[in-house]
């Protein structure tokens, strides 16, 4: 296919409730639709990149610089025969994950239209639906928390994921644990935590956790193997892993038992089916993660997660959980008889992006033709 041309748009949406990890707050949520045209198609994709460089060091404004400068000119104009060729085109630009990402899943999404299938399909998923939970932030109050996490409960869902931090860490898992016993219960920490702090994560092992994501620096392996070696909590790897062969490293060197997999992070689809390919082979779990997407980028996930080895809940929830009105239609729902959502059907992402809420939102846009 022919990439005819591409279009930007730097949309920014408030969040229903804000968003509190260890790196900051997020309460609104800033996004880059790309939008690839070909023989009469449009293929959407989502960047991730926040306003600042909290949880990975791209920013809205980094990817728009990369996309426009480095990214759009190797794809525009180029007769493509599969969205694999361009993860191929882009690896001469090191680095910028989430602005890869963003154009090679439109392309695949334009890909999946033409051939009139879900793009579940083209990546060899195995289920019309996915195990899904919630990411809950770090609250003002523990009765907030307990609040806040009985709430997404009573909605249905049977997973629930804690931010952490060093202060909010022992007393919260312990008072949620004492008054849900048997729900599947994780934490993140975002990289808020040293080797160091080894003591701490050995302290949780009796409240029962599903896993402890990404406890250590947001670049390290090492440690992260280390302590591994002393606790018996899987540990999930986020931010650490950005390509195939940093999965390939953390496994060989028992860093993690778990990968939360975030196309963003890793620069696109191709790299994700490499990584899930590895984790596989390697008897490693994994999960998809989220970044507060809209519905474009939700819509991708759920499909990457009905590939065979997503074998836990992934951070997908409903759209009401995120926005009050988002970009794509239909909403997502959470099938609350069991904690799932429904992959899409209809061709590519299966969801329809309504320009209007598009142009709404919209703070910046930019059009590439050949
Ligand atoms: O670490 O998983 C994370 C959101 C923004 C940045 C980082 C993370 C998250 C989440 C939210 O946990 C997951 C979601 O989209 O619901
Ligand atoms: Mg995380």
């Amino acid at each position: 296919m022919k990439i005819e041309r591409i279009e930007l748009h730097h949309i920014s949406q408030e969040l229903v409730h804000p968003f509190r990890t260890s790196f900051g707050t997020q309460t609104e949520r800033p996004c880059i639709l790309v939008t690839v045209y070909s023989e009469n198609l449009a293929g959407w994709g989502e960047c991730t990149a926040s306003l600042d460089p909290g949880y990975s060091y791209e920013t809205i404004t980094t990817a728009w610089h990369i996309l426009s400068e480095f990214l759009i000119p190797r794809i525009i104009g180029q007769d493509i025969t599969t969205p694999q060729e361009v993860s191929a085109k882009l690896k001469g630009v090191r680095g910028h994950p989430m602005a890869k990402a963003s154009l090679e899943n439109a392309v695949w999404d334009l890909f999946a239209k033409a051939k009139g299938m879900p793009l579940s399909e083209m990546l060899g998923g195995v289920r019309d639906r996915v195990e899904v939970g919630v990411s809950i932030g770090i609250q003002p109050t523990l009765q907030g928390l307990l609040d806040r996490i009985g709430q997404f409960i009573d909605k249905g869902y049977r997973r629930i994921k804690m931010k952490i931090e060093p202060g909010w860490e022992l007393e919260p898992i312990s008072a949620v644990r004492q008054r849900h016993p048997a729900i599947k219960l994780m934490v993140d920490a975002n990289s808020a935590f040293s080797l160091e702090d080894a003591p701490l994560f050995q302290q949780m092992e009796p409240y029962n956790l599903l896993m402890i994501e990404q406890p250590l620096h947001y670049d390290d392996i090492a440690d992260h193997a280390k302590l591994q070696a002393q606790i018996n909590t899987p540990i999930c790897l986020d931010e650490s892993i950005h390509s195939p062969n940093h999965a390939r490293w953390a496994i060989e060197m028992k860093a993690c038992r778990i990968i939360n997999m975030k196309v963003a992070r890793v620069g696109g689809l191709t790299n994700a089916i490499a990584i899930h390919d590895i984790c596989r082979e390697a008897g490693i779990a994994m999960w998809c993660g989220g970044m507060l997407e809209t519905g474009v980028g939700r819509a991708a996930n759920i499909h990457l997660a009905s590939m065979p080895n997503f074998t836990l809940p992934g951070d997908i929830s409903a759209t009401e959980r995120y926005y009050a009105e988002d970009i794509a239609e239909p909403a997502f729902y959470l099938n609350t008889e069991d904690s799932t959502m429904t992959v899409p059907t209809g061709p590519g992402i299966g969801v329809e992006v309504l320009t209007d809420r598009v142009k709404h939102f919209r703070v910046r846009h930019s059009h590439f033709l050949p």
